[in-house]
């Protein structure tokens, strides 16, 4: 298997997210975005969100690793490596900076368009994700974020600018980037970054969840519809953390927690981008539980006719479920509580390592959707030391080698079709779990710590040119 290798049109490359490298955030007429809000945490601390930008608080994402000013430097080192896409977000903010404008930001559009330009220039593809966790802090403070139904407007506005002013430079597109992870809302900021989304003492979080995943699905297909017309060669991918639960035993109780969880975290959004309907049991749980959504006529026959083309997924760790509570457990939800895995490893923040997990998730993605999969972030996060100017990261390697020996796997052993593959963070970034500098992916050292100290300077590490004779040999690894 190590020897196979895939199709030569193989979408190899990286991935990142505009706020978590542009920095440049007050540049270009830009303006606050969900992110430049968010202080610094650190590994097991979550990072603040302050009620807008306050003094003596030190925000990450502001300068990130200034790649707004850098992105020619560092798209060299890419196409060095022989990159043939690169995935990135264009920031709502700089296109539209308030986010309810009536016409976009000459300036944050050419932005994109220099970058677009330069990344064509050496043949690489742009991947472009339209919300990354960075959506204007302005329509969180007016509007309150996705709890309110005008966002669908402001969203499609900001699709339709970027999709017409890009019609010929970006062929794949993908709406939401982790859509699925506010379905843990037992993480305060995952409806932050998804949503806008601070959840009150009092209300009910389900309601208004599942309200705000509706506002955004409708919008996402609503973008969809209109890009088949601005381009019919567009490509349009949904984007979901894919987290295999695994129950705990075999037991039956825990079997059904374990579908369960998957139903709720996942499938109910992939349903939703992929076949533009809501399974039976989140009607059942609405119905159940007495929540009643604002979905009309018109959202549904959107949700229908904005159906994704691709399944974009995250994959970092499998998860495992169990009805009872165990030692180490969380409760998620009634008879549901996450377990620790005794057959696989963790990384310094405690992500469990699960090679064999993703092609256990090719499969299932493939078995219910029959679309074709792209990869758009998997990778190790870890402290790097930097020795005699690199980076010896053989860990990294290792991690990247055996997943993507497990998507071959995939590919070739059980016919999943995998159109691509972008390691998270191909250059070091901000993370946007614990704002670190320090938590690294790169296979590109950018000189900053945790404190924002530092020169910004760039090295190869060893995974640098790894990933370059992987991708020479289309996928011999
Ligand atoms: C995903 C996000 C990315 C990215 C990655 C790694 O959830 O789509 O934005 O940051 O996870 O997470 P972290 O940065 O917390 O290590």
């Amino acid at each position: 298997m190590e020897r196979r290798r895939v199709p030569h049109d193989f979408l190899w490359g990286g991935a990142v997210a505009a706020h978590q490298l542009e920095g440049g955030y007050d540049k270009g007429k830009k303006g606050i975005s969900i992110a430049d809000v968010m202080t610094a945490g650190a590994n097991g601390r979550d990072r603040d969100i302050t009620k807008g930008i306050l003094p003596n608080h030190y925000y990450p994402n502001h300068e990130a690793i200034d790649f707004y000013t850098r992105y020619k430097e560092d798209i060299r080192l890419f196409a060095e490596m022989g990159f043939r896409c690169f995935r990135t977000s264009i920031a709502w903010t700089r296109i539209f900076p308030h986010g309810d404008e009536e016409k976009p930001n000459e300036e944050g559009l050419q932005f994109y368009d220099d970058l677009f330009d330069e990344l064509l220039k050496y043949h690489i593809e742009p991947v472009i994700t339209l919300s990354h966790f960075e959506m204007p802090f302005y329509l969180v403070e007016k509007y309150g974020g996705w709890r309110n139904r005008k966002l669908i407007d402001f969203f499609v506005r900001f699709a339709e600018a970027v999709m017409v002013r890009y019609k010929d430079k970006v062929k794949y597109w993908m709406t939401f980037n982790e859509v699925n992870n506010q379905a843990s809302v037992q993480n305060p900021w995952t409806g932050w970054t998804n949503s806008g989304i601070l959840y009150q003492p009092g209300e009910d979080v389900q309601t208004v969840l599942q309200q705000a995943v509706h506002y955004q699905m409708t919008a996402s297909a609503m973008a969809v519809r209109l890009g088949r017309g601005i381009n019919p060669e567009f490509q349009f991918g949904c984007m979901l953390a894919m987290i295999p639960f695994y129950p705990r035993t075999c037991s039956p109780q825990d079997e059904l927690a374990a579908q369960i969880a998957m139903g709720h975290r996942l499938y109910y959004y992939g349903d939703l981008h992929v076949f533009g309907e809501y399974p039976a049991y989140m009607e059942a749980f609405r119905r159940e539980h007495g929540i009643s959504l604002d979905i009309t006529e018109l959202d549904k026959k959107y949700l229908k006719e904005g159906c994704v083309d691709y399944i974009g997924i995250s994959y970092y760790m499998s998860g495992t479920v169990s009805s009872v509570e165990t030692e180490d457990s969380t409760r998620v939800a009634d008879g549901i509580y996450l377990a620790r895995n005794p057959y696989v490893e963790k990384n310094d923040w405690g992500w469990q390592i699960d090679p064999q997990g993703l092609r256990y998730s090719l499969n299932l993605l493939h078995q219910r959707y029959h679309k074709p999969i792209f990869i758009v972030e998997n990778g190790l996060g870890a402290y790097d030391k930097l020795e005699d100017g690199t980076v010896h990261d053989s860990y990294r390697i290792d991690y990247l080698r055996k997943h993507i020996l497990e998507m071959k796997k995939a590919m070739f052993l059980d016919g999943v079709p995998v159109m691509g593959y972008t390691p998270w963070g191909c250059i070091d970034l901000v993370s946007a779990g614990s704002g670190e500098m320090e938590k690294r992916y790169g296979f590109i050292y950018v000189d900053k710590d945790n404190q924002g100290n530092g020169t910004l300077e760039r090295r190869k590490k060893d995974s640098f040119a790894w990933y370059k004779k992987v991708i020479e040999s289309d996928g011999e690894i």
